[in-house]
């Protein structure tokens, strides 16, 4: 049905309205209404946005608006390409809810002026998408992320709709081309909608887009592929482009809800089949068709500003003005500066307004999880050393139980990128799935519509939904090998951002930490070899605010559990936990874990023989290094009884650093108390050295620690030779430990030692027994049983 003339009048009236703002924000300074002619020195002395891509999403505000006007539909915009901030601003601006958090922004003359003066202004609001946009929670700086936001913002929210603008540009990055197969991981039944909108404006920066070019029988097959019904909607005479973009979008409501209905009343598709948008308009479409003779709407020169100079041109101060009076705004706005009401009677009553989706600000919605006892379910540990498991296998059952306490809230997921059994996470799936809507066999396993465990072999995937969970007011766990984390390295460093700027605005309320689980890490990879090796996803967090940033190396099970139980119960963090998925010696019972992890590095006394005055403090922090430092003080305990040794565990990374740089620091006291101020330190770390010793910057003597870690050397060898070939095994530790002392003459068995190694493995394929058998005993046990 063709809309009504007034129903045409008023969405034609906010997209004018909406684009001559986001003109007026890229341009001017005062004279924001064009109520005099427009001089030079009315522009901006920095012209600094992007055109091109607004006009297409004011077009999709102002419809998506009107549609929640009209059906009361809940709907969570995520525009991908948020360089288009000019647009959404607008909208918010004249919705209402931009003013409603940044009551400067009135609905008069000077609250516009103001508005329009204010964008890419210092202290304004910044060129793009940002945690400062209300009804947002998704960046667009990098592009590629948002139909990952946009699924993950969709999960265990039935009645919502999330539209997502996605640039034909944005469409060519790995991340979103991956995202639209996140459609055979969305339950109709249980989850909410996602409606893609491709906004097909044929342009990137400077380049044509490759969907773009595509035939148009070929865009619909391959979107038919990946399980859409795609309708595509075209034109530059805007009027057409309303009635058939009001049309399709009315056709792609009523097909979700229809593949809902069925879903929700029993009636599962065999495969998911979803409706999509593509809107192809002109890049830059409603501007100067020409300038200086030459094409300008409909080509990439519309991409940023494209009128460059008007400030010095008056040429192109005159084609500016005619462009901006192009949308009459004399009839958009009234006496008093405020939109007429033809203009705002698209958009919803104000707790509809997609600048107030609570789904764009999670925190207002967050609940805490209800977290199962974790001394209960820990480790029975009699002795140090006196038990050996899996740490993450430990994890999984606490995972498992978490999965269940929170099964009725379906607050909390899990995502990986196809290991979850490989990480041993394992006991996850004896209570719930892995989603799955597409068709099973027989031989499958744990595949489920319902599934709370998002497997997808897309490490972009896995991140931006969880992102978008998150930012939605959820709580989830990151579990991935380490050394592929690396690949969303630039996501979590936008999240990051992201996160920072939304701990600095008032009105977003802080929502769950984000949190990684790594495993199969760099020291039990020698099965995959050199490749699967790469511990920098700590060295990426080194560089996060200290505000956001958290590593935790659990040196045993218990300690896991603990670490994980405190990352899922805080907000507003970035959580990496590494963990081993071998079987490992166990060191600490729960109570002892939970008290080691809150004082995050403490002396372990047990195994310790300094009496409170050190040659030499050995310390460890991962699981690995902590087994060697273990073994490492168990031969020197034997070897050199006299040696005055401490072994110190650290478990929460940043206590090694100052108070000053990081709220997690040790005080100096604490930190004097146990590494002392001039006891050389033999440090066995989980990552590459240079992390310890750029956290050790302030402390004092720091030249004193002598760090062994993951130094790029690496194959396909035994587990034990890892630790030979970086330097970091029992023994290149107990070498150290003695030359730091002056005592290298005590050296030589540990020097045999590694002789005997390598040859052991070259003949064997297997470690040594005395390693694969080496069981801790404390010093006290050392006179006799060596
Ligand atoms: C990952 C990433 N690479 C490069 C850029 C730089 N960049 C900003 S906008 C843009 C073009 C985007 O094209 P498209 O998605 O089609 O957006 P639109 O045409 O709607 O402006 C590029 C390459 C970026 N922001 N993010
Ligand atoms: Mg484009």
């Amino acid at each position: 049905m063709e809309l009504t003339t007034t129903q045409l009048a008023e969405l034609d009236a906010t997209f004018r309205a909406a684009n001559y703002l986001s003109v007026a924000q890229l341009y001017l300074r005062e004279n924001a209404l064009l109520r005099a002619p427009l001089e030079a020195r009315q522009i901006k002395a920095r012209l600094l946005g992007h055109w091109g891509t607004v006009p297409g999403i004011n077009l999709v505000y102002a419809h998506l608006s009107r549609l929640i006007r009209d059906s009361g539909q809940r709907t969570l915009l995520v525009v991908g390409t948020g360089h288009g901030a000019p647009g959404v601003l607008a909208n918010l601006y004249m919705e209402g809810t931009l003013g409603a958090v940044y009551p400067r922004f009135t609905p008069d003359l000077d609250g516009l002026t103001r508005f329009v003066r204010e964008f890419s202004w210092p202290g304004g609001l910044p060129s793009h998408l940002t945690a400062l946009t209300p009804g947002t929670l998704h960046e667009g700086g990098e592009l590629g992320y948002s139909l990952g936001h946009a699924f993950g913002a969709a999960l265990d929210t039935p009645e919502l709709l999330v539209a997502c603008i996605v640039g034909d540009g944005e469409a060519e990055t790995g991340p979103l081309a991956a995202g639209w197969q996140s459609i055979n991981f969305l339950n109709p039944a249980t989850d909410g909608a996602v409606l893609p909108i491709l906004h097909l404006n044929g342009y990137k920066l400077s380049g044509p887009s490759v969907l773009a070019r595509l035939a148009p029988e070929e865009l619909q097959a391959y979107f038919a592929g990946l399980g859409y019904t795609a309708r595509e909607v075209g034109g530059d005479d805007p009027a057409r482009v309303h009635v058939d973009f009001a049309e399709a979008l009315k056709w792609a409501t009523w097909s979700i809800h229809e593949r809902q209905h069925e879903a929700r009343s029993g009636r599962f598709p065999d495969r998911p089949n979803w409706p999509m948008l593509i809107l192809r308009t002109p890049k830059g479409w409603t501007d100067p068709k020409t300038l200086d003779g030459k094409p300008l709407e409909g080509t990439f020169h519309s991409h940023q500003v494209p009128i460059e100079d008007p400030a010095r041109n008056p040429e192109h101060l005159r084609v500016l003005e005619q462009w901006m009076r192009s949308y009459r705004p004399e009839e958009l706005f009234d006496a008093n500066g405020r939109p007429t009401a033809l203009v705002t009677a698209v958009y919803p009553a104000p707790a509809l307004r997609l600048g107030r989706a609570p789904e764009a600000n999670g925190g207002s919605i967050w609940r805490p999880l209800t977290m199962p006892d974790f001394i209960e379910r820990g480790v029975e540990v009699p002795t140090p050393g006196g038990a050996t498991i899996e740490n993450t296998k430990v994890v999984g059952q606490f995972v498992r139980d978490v999965f269940v306490a929170n099964a009725a809230e379906r607050t909390f997921r899990v995502f990986c990128p196809d290991e979850t059994a490989s990480n041993r996470l394992q006991a996850v799936f004896e209570t719930t799935g892995r989603a799955w809507m597409l068709p099973t066999v027989a031989t499958d396993e744990f595949l489920s519509r319902t599934g709370r465990v998002m497997e997808v072999l897309s490490e972009h995937c896995c991140q931006g939904w969880l992102e978008g969970y998150l930012l939605s007011g959820r709580h989830g766990l990151f579990a991935c090998y380490e050394a592929f984390l690396g690949i969303v390295d630039s996501m979590m460093a936008q999240y990051a951002k992201w996160t920072k700027m939304a701990s600095e605005t008032e009105w977003r309320l802080p929502v769950a930490s984000l949190n990684y689980l790594v495993t199969s890490h760099v020291w039990e990879q020698d099965h995959n070899g050199y490749s699967h090796q790469g511990p920098s996803f700590i060295n990426l967090m080194l560089t996060k605010k200290p505000s956001i940033s958290r590593v935790y190396l659990p040196p045993d099970a218990n300690c896991a559990l603990s670490v994980v139980d405190h990352c899922l119960r805080s907000r507003s963090y970035i959580n990496l936990i590494v963990a081993s998925k071998k079987p490992m010696p166990q060191w600490l019972t729960p109570e002892a874990a939970r008290r080691h992890c809150d004082a995050g590095a403490a002396e372990w006394e047990w195994a310790s023989t300094d009496d409170g005055r050190p040659d030499v403090v050995l310390a460890a922090a991962g699981d690995v290094p902590t087994r060697e430092v273990m073994a490492a003080a168990w031969l020197l305990h034997r070897r050199t009884p006299d040696l005055r040794l401490r072994v110190v565990n650290v478990v929460d990374l940043f206590a090694l650093q100052s108070r000053r740089d990081h709220p997690h620091g040790l005080s100096d006291d604490r930190f004097v108390e146990l590494f002392g101020v001039d006891t050389p330190v033999v440090f066995a770390f989980h990552g590459y050295p240079n992390v310890i010793h750029e956290l050790l910057h302030h402390r004092p003597n720091p030249e004193r620690f002598h760090v062994r870690g993951y130094v790029e050397e690496g194959t396909t060898t035994t587990p034990f030779d890892m630790t030979v070939l970086n330097r970091m095994s029992r023994y290149h530790l107990a070498i150290e430990a003695l030359h730091r002392v002056g005592r290298d003459e005590r050296a030589d068995p540990f020097e045999a030692a590694l002789a005997r190694h390598r040859a052991y493995i070259v003949e064997n394929d297997e470690d040594m027994p005395e390693v694969q058998h080496w069981r801790w005993s404390s010093p006290e046990a050392a006179a006799t049983s060596y």
